[in-house]
């Protein structure tokens, strides 16, 4: 009996690790780089060839935050094509984040979230929405940037998103920013440092673009989308420590699952 209890006792210690795991589910237009960015952060990869993703496909990634806290994000990855699928609300059921991902060069796949987004609402109805973050992808192709900084923060601000740019490309910021999410999901506060350190070291590129396929140069929506002046402050700051905008207070209760799949 006394064993039981000392072993009850060491558990609840602050040394002991603890291991959480959650859903999270990747939304947005076919295109926008769901898939890419699942690649990048699980396998360190990048693919040029574009190959749609049919209903929905899962990654797993596990990241070690501070404190001895082991994360498991189960990462639900949602085809473009479901927005209109009577499963699409099935999917999203019990995410404890939801990233809404378009593609900064895209407009149509901005102004569409809204769609997404409403799915989301009506999913979650009157509970608590999730953890819910605005993601620019591909800022790599920044010179074709169509989706103005300040929209993308309207966004956000106005609907209390988490906000964040990445390039599943370049892998800029894309595991720090997954870090972040965790710790955030965890209620682990992280310092910039420790952000910033969670970041792999990027191994740079050297791009043929005489050999470049449609899929990696997307044009612009329309010409009135193409920033005519320099975007505000902090959107000019796509590389800095993310999020790249205020973001919202903390989520209802960090929520804490035991680990199924560690
Ligand atoms: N330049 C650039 N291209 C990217 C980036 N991310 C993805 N792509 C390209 O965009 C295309 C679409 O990427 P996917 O990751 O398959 O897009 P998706 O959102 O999963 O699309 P669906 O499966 O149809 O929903 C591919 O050709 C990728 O190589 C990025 O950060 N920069
Ligand atoms: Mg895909």
């Amino acid at each position: 009996m006394s064993g039981l209890k000392s072993n009850l006792q060491e558990s609840d210690s602050e040394d002991e690790p603890e291991f959480l795991q959650y859903k999270l589910v990747i939304l947005g237009d076919g295109t926008v780089g769901k898939t890419s960015l699942c690649v990048r952060l699980c396998e360190s990869e990048f693919q040029m060839k574009y190959k749609q993703t049919i209903g929905l496909d899962f990654f797993v990634k596990r990241l070690e935050l501070p404190n001895n806290t082991h994360v498991a994000l189960q990462i639900w990855d949602i085809g473009g094509q479901s927005i209109g699928s009577k499963m699409l609300s099935t999917y999203i059921y019990g995410a404890d984040a939801v990233l809404l991902v378009y593609d900064i060069t895209n407009y149509q796949s901005f102004v569409n979230l809204e769609e997404w987004y409403q799915v989301v609402k009506d999913t979650f109805k009157s509970s608590t929405l999730p953890y819910i973050a605005l993601m620019g992808n591909k800022t790599d192709l920044f010179h074709m940037q169509a989706v103005k900084m300040e929209k993308h923060n309207a966004m956000a601000d106005q609907n209390s998103l988490y906000s964040y740019l990445v390039s599943a490309k370049t892998g800029d910021q894309v595991f720090n920013t997954f870090f972040r999410i965790s710790a955030d999901l965890s209620g682990v506060v992280l310092t910039t440092e420790q952000v910033e350190a969670s970041q792999p070291i990027l191994r740079p590129e050297v791009v043929n673009y005489s050999n470049t396929s449609s899929h990696e140069t997307p044009q612009a929506s329309s010409a009135s989308n193409i920033p005519t002046t320099q975007p505000q402050p902090r959107a000019e700051k796509p590389q800095s420590a993310v999020p790249v905008s205020k973001p919202p207070p903390p989520p209802a209760p960090a929520k804490k699952k035991k680990c199924l799949i560690f």
